[in-house]
């Protein structure tokens, strides 16, 4: 970064310059790690939606190339937009994407590898059939609301099929298609889900997950020990939601246990911002890998300053939690190459009104894990059971206001005199029959800049502390906060844009603003390294 660039990251994935959004077709080929994503040509601002593309053979460095896919035809000339990989049979790739055509109709396209041979896949060939599904009078889709193919999937009689997200009168829904070929694909009669005033449900994702260990599965692997994920991103409220649940790939029927995407109960991917993100299935190494974009908490005015708009999460390995209610999240353990000069705080018991300066790293460019141990739980505050949303709770209860149980945890991003921070923390309250556990992420205080969307987010966090620590992991790149709680139960990202801690003027804590003290048994922090993003 430079003095004039404080925000952009080192590490997270970000283009030179423009505007990016959605992370398309991610896929590994031949040992080589494809991304491509949305992004304009043109400036920082929305426009025309081409396929950038960089390759990576670590998920941390990458190298760009020129753009896979942009608007040439009828069918796609107001842009190209989301979708997603297959590998075919033989370890064929194919794309299906969503092309905006003349008339400003969303239809879904396919393009392949020119040369199979490059692994770098630089030159994409749009099939000549094109637009392979269109929507029509007769099947009565909306012409603005059908785009986001998923990666395909083969069902028992061998067939392919493939979700589009779509919405019909406000009941979001995933429309189901079928094909032989890949190429002819016929309308299903009915959704494979859909859900009541749920508005546009965009880049849908589904994929089968164990329920026996925490290993990624081929998106077509189904049976006994496998459940089902479907994940959509409701453009309504900008988030990401998924449900748990059985899939019957004989009648094409998918029945969520856990979660929901109708209420404000469902489950999240990341209580923060974190929008139209796509797992991938990494063959080489039996894993599910999750990517996502997460936008800017600042002024389109900011952007056209700073030149870009966009960055993409770190990727982070998801599979399905020992309760089978909820998924787990991980950043990819690649990501831990960058570590470097590792501080640790010897175990030491943190009292109430204390903060702890952890110094020795580039704490705008750092990570950071921490474990939490409370003793005297019955002095835990009790939960008033109409406090059941947590980004209001914490909210209310920010970093500032002292409770019982915390709120304890980290100050990162934090200016010398502390004017600026960002706080992420828990606090632990006595429910009806358990502790539970509140995560914060706290941006009220992370610039001295008004103009920044300083919203706080919040979630439940699903660990007893009776039996276990509280265990924290924070990735802070500059402009870009990614907190996991109890080892990726619950994920909060922030961005955050502070004018004071910048660069060495960045400082990192550990708090303590609750009348009780807390153990920390364990905290260590790392510079990290640049990457190489492009
Ligand atoms: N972004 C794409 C669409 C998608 C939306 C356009 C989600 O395909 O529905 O850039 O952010």
């Amino acid at each position: 970064t430079s003095a004039m660039q404080p925000y952009r990251t080192s590490y997270h994935f970000q283009p030179p310059s423009n505007w990016m959004n959605d992370p398309n077709g991610p896929m590994i080929y031949k040992g080589i790690y494809h991304l491509f994503y949305q992004y304009n040509l043109l400036g920082p601002v929305p426009g025309h939606k081409v396929w950038a593309h960089s390759t990576s053979t670590d998920l941390v460095n990458w190298t760009p190339h020129v753009p896979a896919i942009v608007p040439s035809e009828e069918y796609d000339v107001n842009g190209c937009w989301s979708g997603s990989a297959t590998i075919l049979q033989e370890h064929k790739p194919a794309i299906l994407y969503t092309g905006v055509n003349r008339q400003n109709q969303q239809v879904q396209n396919l393009a392949v590898p020119k040369n199979l041979s490059d692994p770098y896949l630089i030159e994409w060939v749009k099939s000549p059939q094109n637009p392979l599904m269109e929507p029509t009078a007769m099947n009565m889709i909306s012409p603005d609301s059908f785009r986001d193919p998923t990666t395909a999937w083969v069902g028992p009689d061998g067939g392919w099929r493939v979700i589009i997200g779509s919405q019909s009168n406000r009941t979001g829904m995933a429309i189901s298609y079928r094909s032989e070929d890949f190429v002819n694909w016929t309308k299903a009669e009915h959704p494979l889900y859909s859900a009541n005033d749920t508005g546009m449900w965009e880049c849908p994702d589904f994929f089968p997950v164990s329920a026996q260990a925490p290993v990624g599965l081929d998106t077509s692997i189904n049976g006994p020990n496998v459940k089902h994920v479907l994940k959509v991103s409701l453009s309504d409220s900008q988030h990401d939601y998924y449900t748990i649940g059985t899939y019957n790939s004989v009648t094409d029927t998918y029945v969520p246990v856990e979660g929901s995407v109708d209420s404000n109960s469902g489950l999240r991917y990341d209580y923060g911002k974190y929008y139209a993100s796509k797992t991938f299935f990494d063959s080489k190494n039996n894993r599910r890998i999750l990517w996502a974009w997460i936008n800017e908490s600042s002024s389109a005015d900011d952007d056209i300053n700073k030149g870009w708009s966009g960055i993409q999460a770190i990727p982070r390995t998801l599979w399905l939690d020992k309760s089978g209610k909820q998924l787990v999240q991980w950043p990819i353990l690649e990501i831990e190459k960058l570590r470097t000069n590792q501080v640790d705080l010897p175990n030491q018991l943190i009292e109430g009104g204390a903060i702890l300066e952890v110094s020795g790293i580039t704490a705008a460019q750092a990570d950071v894990e921490v474990s939490f141990e409370v003793k005297e739980l019955e002095k835990a505050e009790v939960l008033d059971p109409t406090w059941t949303d947590p980004q209001m709770l914490c909210s209310r209860k920010g970093a500032s206001v002292k409770g019982s149980l915390g709120p304890f945890g980290l100050l990162v991003m934090a200016s010398k005199g502390l004017q600026e921070y960002t706080a992420v923390f828990f606090r632990i309250f006595k429910g009806q029959n358990k502790y539970v556990v509140l995560m914060c992420s706290d941006q009220s205080r992370s610039s001295i800049n008004n103009s920044n969307d300083k919203t706080t987010y919040g979630a439940f966090l699903d660990v007893d502390p009776l039996h276990e620590k509280l265990s924290l992991r924070t990735l802070i790149d500059h402009s870009i906060v990614e907190s996991f709680g109890g080892g990726g139960k619950s994920c909060i990202t922030a961005r955050v844009y502070p004018v004071l801690a910048v660069d060495d003027g960045t400082h990192l804590h550990v708090f303590n603003n609750g009348a009780e003290s807390v153990g920390v048994p364990k905290l260590s922090a790392w510079s990290m390294k640049k990457a190489r993003i492009n």
